[in-house]
């Protein structure tokens, strides 16, 4: 087995840093925003670079010792030219601040695609893709660090490459696999490179730096720690939330049972993306309306602490206000209205678009005129909430219920509070099956 050894003299003194981050997807399209403002389709062209900027400054500001980027640096095998050149660019900042970077390519920047014949600086290593690599880091003289990899000869790898993967050698010092696979099943991802938690497991590293998984998750917290950071700009409403990579922080003790190890998140994405459901129930008024996205978009401004946001309302449930949503032009007027005066500024806050689920609100006072099924049902539910010898009727025929044996176990006694909101509920599903829009006008 071929052992490289890369080794660094600066960093923090008696602590092994590092930036764990996977799937930059650099230069990414934007797909799901359609038709929009060519200025916000500039500034989410920028985005995917920006993020990877934040990584490289990140680990400049931790004076960390390395960065691992877990695959899926590019978004397409045939790599832009322009995504090379800026990255390249990033690995050049780093190896002026002596700080070194290992990386395995993924499915999407799999090894035989294209690459531009660029001069990579010395401090960048790339994982082979015949076998798993084994990397020796030095820090002050000292073995601080082993990094195993392997990239993807090819993009569709479905066998499992941690059975490439050595087991840590009793004289290896803090021991990081370095791999773009799926660990257990997530039917939200293609099963690229499958393993399982205990694959990795039975190899005692002490950490797995993960790549594939676009959503943060910390897989496992203890011995072996293994994380998915996910991609450090979120590409569209599925991407939504709060997107970055872990900084890692190890003491250096001569064993590996006094070790400390911190993992922290940190946010590095410019653009943020929203999705946010508002229910109609209880507004009468347009202005009400109005005023809820309002506050919703304060609180997102508030929230992504500087970034931009794009934010899609959906509006729900039952209310006067929905007759008015369907107004032609409303919700355009709404958009223009929520839209004004944001410019592509440092922080923006889009509304890509309002969408409407509401249903028509359901005049009670009509239905209990009606001398037809509906109107039966709700004189009945009306009578069950508020006359006493009916209620008394209902909780007789219930009465079996609570005291077969059984029942007790899992039911409680029904105070007169629950039982209204129990039967209200029941109404309404009752109603939305029975009426239709046109049913409900008089
Ligand atoms: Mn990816």
């Amino acid at each position: 087995m071929k052992k490289t050894k890369m080794s660094a003299d600066s960093g923090k003194a008696g602590i092994l840093s590092f930036v764990h981050a996977a799937d930059l997807h650099l230069d990414s399209p934007f797909t799901e925003i359609s038709g929009i403002d060519p200025e916000l389709g500039e500034r989410l062209a920028k985005a995917t670079f920006q993020s990877y900027e934040a990584i490289i400054e990140l680990c400049i500001e931790e004076k960390v010792d390395f960065l691992l980027i877990a695959g899926d640096v590019y978004d397409s095998a045939d790599k832009s030219l322009y995504a090379q050149v800026r990255f390249i660019e990033g690995l050049r900042k780093l190896e002026i601040a002596g700080i070194q970077v290992f990386i395995c390519h993924g499915n999407h920047d799999p090894l035989e695609g294209w690459s531009a014949s660029l001069t990579w600086p010395e401090n960048v290593h790339i994982m082979s893709g015949d076998r798993a690599e084994v990397v020796k880091f030095k820090k002050d003289r000292e073995n601080a660090a082993v990094i195993v990899g392997m990239s993807y000869p090819t993009r569709h790898i479905m066998k499992n490459l941690v059975k490439n993967f050595p087991k840590k050698e009793g004289n290896w010092p803090f021991t990081i696999g370095l791999l773009h696979c799926s660990v257990g099943s997530n039917p939200e991802h293609d099963p690229y490179a499958p393993c399982t938690l205990q694959d990795l497991r039975e190899l005692n590293y002490d950490y797995w730096a993960l790549g594939h998984i676009h959503t943060p998750s910390i897989v496992c917290k203890e011995a072996p720690i293994v994380i998915y950071p996910g991609n450090p700009q979120g590409r569209h409403f599925s991407e939504n939330g709060a997107r970055g990579c872990f900084v890692v922080d190890v003491s250096l003790g001569r064993d590996s049972s006094g070790r400390d190890i911190s993992t922290r998140f940190i946010e590095t994405d410019s653009v943020r993306w929203y999705i946010r459901e508002i229910s109609i129930e209880g507004l009468e008024k347009e202005g009400e309306l109005i005023e809820s996205l309002q506050s919703q978009l304060d609180e997102m401004r508030e929230n992504s602490v500087g970034r931009s946001v794009i934010c899609r309302f959906v509006l729900k449930g039952r209310g006067p206000l929905h007759h008015i949503l369907r107004q032609e032009g409303f919700i355009e007027d709404l958009l223009r209205l929520l839209r004004e005066g944001e410019t592509w500024g440092r922080q923006f806050i889009w509304v890509e678009r309002i969408e409407d689920d509401t249903l028509f609100p359901i005049e009670r006072e009509i239905l209990l005129k009606r001398e037809d099924f509906v109107g039966d049902l709700v004189k009945i539910v009306e009578g069950l909430k508020t006359d006493e010898n009916s209620r008394n009727e209902f909780h007789e025929v219930l009465s079996p219920l609570f005291g077969s044996r059984n029942g007790r176990k899992h039911i409680s006694k029904i105070d007169d509070d629950e039982m209204n909101s129990l039967l209200q509920r029941a109404e309404n599903i009752l109603l939305d099956a029975l009426l239709t829009e046109k049913d409900n006008e008089n």
